[in-house]
């Protein structure tokens, strides 16, 4: 196991203790292990490990040493496996209750006799949970919102995770020896926030044996349909797949079809019929004539397309690409051939945004900057929270001076190919000042100013609130516009309007935090706030060095916002941007 494994290990110990009522002094032994654990280079803790010297850590005593290391050789540990099957699985799924933590269900547990999130449901329904002492009123309704969010939001998936399912699914069809194209299609291949299910399409000859592949896959929990062209599967965690596999000539036209978005194919009908054309899942053929679409396309006296640009072409249109297919004026611009070049993954140079041990971060602040040359990058902005993100460890002013100091002797000694700017992210108070003095943020490259905190503002007093920070000169660039966490926390009351107004006039950039359950500043957003002037920067918010990867979801999501490379500050090499960064002070 690597240590962010064995840390999460040590979370999860901690919390079923807790859930257990176990005594409070063992349970905050694990926690701070954890973190202890955190801080380690990850090369330094197999060599403490090999040596037996992990108990010479301040913070790691003899049990917790004993457990890290099983954890960290076998990737095992017999007391986890227990102390999982000594909790009801009901607890567990409370854990997923947004406000509900160990305690708050142990006291639930014991005083309503509670195991299940339907009787917890149901004793909010009829008062028992606000009666209770430390709930109340608010605490009842909160919990029982959450509760029918978790069913509403369990339906969709984040694309991140989506994607980790459909990927190895994808490479496997290709593989197989029958299989001639292979796609996934849907709202996974346009990009989208969230995905509902995953369509792989594919081209073959031999049918059965793809099918057979497809339904046998180790993640497959249920077969849930099976065609002799088709099938649906659900797999662990929930996420259903449909697979449809068409003849090759079909593909391009399948490909399309369930591409979508349904919008964008019903426009493109829409235009197909205009020119005597019928367009389908099966071809596109002349209008006229008898019988159904599929027999119409059965004739063969349509297009033979090898790729979408074609099909697009036959209609008078420039290629577009996936994520842009929303109906939202895309094939308008194909026609008047004013389809943006939209920015790609490696375009990008850098990233601001970046967390390290410091604060919440799961990596220290040299695996980060390791991290970032190994990708590539020029530059890398680190913005730890500030002091008021308490609950994240944020840095005081001293703390802050000495990782600023340690910045610029990692800069001076060249030891990483990527060059680290010196960030915070700093909290926007409640009344619209920032956590720091402009003295304290005077001495940083770069700002990040976040709400992190009183999420129950009216959207005047929020906006307000965003905009006086948005308004002092020393705040670079505007955190996650919303505070949503996808699938999880709604968004806080604001006018993104009224914010985006105040960065152009500002010269603030607004970020696309790019973290896969993030994804705000909204993509619907950026197409019309660009064309006004708005930059972007697609920060990865990453808390670990796997973290920075997540640009790619960023990446999908400022192209269904039309965004080009003039438009991302961090597509900018590494000179330009010093210079940006320092005529702005
Ligand atoms: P999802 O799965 O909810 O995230 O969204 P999609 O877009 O993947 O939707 P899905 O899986 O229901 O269908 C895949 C594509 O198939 C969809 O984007 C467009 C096409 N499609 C499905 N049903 C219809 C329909 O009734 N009319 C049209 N024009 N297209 C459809
Ligand atoms: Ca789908
Ligand atoms: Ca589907
Ligand atoms: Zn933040």
């Amino acid at each position: 196991m690597t240590k962010h494994e064995i840390a999460d290990t040590l979370h999860e110990i901690a919390t079923l203790l807790e859930l257990k009522g176990e005594n409070p002094f063992k349970v905050r032994a694990y926690q701070s292990g954890a973190r202890t654990l955190e801080a380690i280079e990850e090369d330094q803790l197999a060599t403490l490990i090999a040596a037996q010297q992990l108990e010479s850590i301040k913070g790691i005593g003899e049990a917790l040493a004993q457990k890290i290391g099983e954890l960290h050789t076998t990737g095992k540990l017999e007391f986890l496996e227990k102390l999982r099957a000594s909790v009801e699985p009901g607890l567990l799924e409370m854990l997923e209750v947004p406000g509900l933590g160990p305690k708050k269900i142990k006291v639930l547990h014991d005083k309503l006799g509670l195991k299940t999130l339907a009787e917890l449901a149901a004793a909010c329904g009829d008062g028992r949970v606000a009666a209770l002492d430390g709930f109340g009123e608010k605490s009842q309704q909160k919990i029982t919102e959450g509760i029918r969010n978790r069913e509403a939001y369990g339906k969709r998936h984040l694309w991140w995770d989506a994607n980790a399912v459909a990927a190895p699914i994808a490479a496997g069809l290709r593989a197989l020896p029958q299989v001639a194209r292979v796609e996934s299609a849907g709202s996974l291949r346009r990009g989208l926030e969230t995905v509902g299910d995953l369509d792989f399409l594919v081209a073959a000859t031999d049918i059965a044996p793809v099918v057979d592949w497809f339904c046998s896959q180790p993640g497959v929990k249920e077969v849930t349909a099976r065609g002799e062209t088709k099938a649906s599967v659900r797999f662990e965690g929930g996420l259903q797949a449909d697979l449809r596999i068409v003849p090759a000539e079909q593909f391009v036209f399948a490909l399309h079809h369930f591409t979508g978005s349904k919008d964008h194919n019903v426009q493109m009908r829409q235009r197909a019929l205009a020119r005597g054309l019928s367009m389908s899942e099966w071809g596109l053929v002349p209008a006229a004539g008898e019988g159904t679409a599929k027999e119409k396309a059965e004739r063969r006296e349509g297009l033979k397309a090898e790729s979408e640009a074609e099909l697009f072409k036959a209609l008078g249109l420039k290629y577009i690409p996936p994520e842009l297919r929303e109906g939202l004026g895309e094939i308008e611009a194909a026609e008047a051939g004013e389809l943006p070049r939209l920015v790609e993954e490696c375009d990008l140079r850098g990233a601001f945004h970046n967390h390290t041990t410091a604060s919440d971060g799961r990596s220290t602040l040299a695996e980060m900057a390791a991290a970032a040359a190994a990708l590539g990058w020029d530059y890398l902005g680190i913005a730890d929270h500030s002091k008021s993100s308490y609950q994240a460890r944020g840095l005081d002013e001293a703390r802050l001076a000495s990782q600023v100091t340690e910045i610029h002797a990692l800069n001076a000694a060249k030891k990483f190919t990527t060059h680290l700017f010196t960030g915070t992210e700093c909290d926007i108070l409640p009344d619209g000042r920032l956590d720091f003095d402009d003295g304290v943020l005077a001495t940083l490259d770069y700002v990040v100013a976040s709400v992190h905190n009183v999420f129950t503002q009216d959207e005047a007093t929020m906006t307000a609130r965003i905009i006086r920070a948005l308004e002092n000169p020393h705040v670079t660039m505007l955190g996650h516009l919303t505070g949503r966490l996808l699938l999880k926390r709604e968004a806080y009351r604001v006018n993104a309007g009224k914010v985006i107004d105040a960065a152009i006039a500002n010269h603030v950039v607004i970020e696309l935090n790019a973290s896969p359950q993030r994804l705000d500043m909204d993509w619907r957003h950026w197409r019309r706030a660009a064309e006004r002037g708005l930059l972007c920067a697609i920060n990865p918010d990453a808390h670990d060095t796997a973290g920075l990867e997540y640009v790619r979801t960023g990446v999908n999501a400022a192209r269904k916002g039309w965004l080009t490379r003039e438009s991302v500050l961090n597509t900018r090499p590494l000179a330009e941007v010093t210079e940006w960064l320092k005529q702005r002070k």
